[in-house]
């Protein structure tokens, strides 16, 4: 299985995180931003989205971090990860929701227009509001409850953790969501949990 990636994306962490957690071993494909390979004809035509992270598993091409990670649970996590009756299944998929909404078009475009000046998709104020829904949501969760789902670790602690970690780089500050900062670190213990790449 082929896994691509760039080290400074949080999307792509998220796939790190769930493949180290699980010991799956595939081949990891750095996809050089700096050289725009993410534009290249060849890459567009694993994602045409032109983005990161993708997949390529023999036939199967998936091109979007929360279906890469429902592939990988599914196929390697047996029932822990992402159950698979519907109840329990739906509750995870709630916080994988959050995590492709507000998470990604508060959170991470803030800490993209702060790190890299890209201001595209709205400005910083209006990102950083569309974070402070995302986080409020996850600190009212984590206020009364050790994980975001079921009561253990899922791929709804996953899906979450990368830019909410990256909050501060966003410009919005981790102080006032005490619950958030407990479950980092309890997500950070997790046995075999991984680094961010190197920068
Ligand atoms: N909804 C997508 C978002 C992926 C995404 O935003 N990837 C970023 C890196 S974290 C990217 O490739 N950005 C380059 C671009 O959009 O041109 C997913 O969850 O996979």
């Amino acid at each position: 299985m082929k896994v691509y990636v760039w080290k400074q994306s949080g999307n792509s962490y998220k796939l790190r995180v769930l493949l180290a957690l699980l010991g799956v071993d595939y081949e990891e494909v750095m996809v050089d931003f700096r050289a725009h390979a993410h534009k290249h004809a060849d890459y567009l035509k694993i994602n045409p989205r032109g983005q990161v992270p993708a997949i390529v598993d023999g036939d199967t091409v998936l091109w979007d971090s929360a279906a890469c990670l429902v592939y990988i649970a599914r196929k390697f996590g047996g029932e822990q990860w992402l159950p698979s009756t519907p109840a329990p299944m739906a509750e995870v998929m709630n916080w994988t929701a959050l995590a492709g909404n507000e998470m990604q078009f508060g959170l991470q475009y803030a800490r993209r227009g702060l790190m890299r000046g890209i201001y595209s998709a709205g400005t910083l104020e209006q990102m950083q509001a569309n974070g402070r829904v995302a986080l409020d949501v996850l600190e009212q969760r984590l206020a009364q409850n050790e994980w975001l789902a079921l009561g253990h670790p899922t791929l709804a602690d996953i899906a979450c953790f990368p830019y909410a970690e990256t909050a501060p780089q966003g410009g919005i500050g981790l102080d006032a969501y005490p619950g958030i900062a407990a479950w980092l670190k309890r997500c950070k213990a997790l046995p075999n949990w991984p680094e961010r790449w190197k920068v």
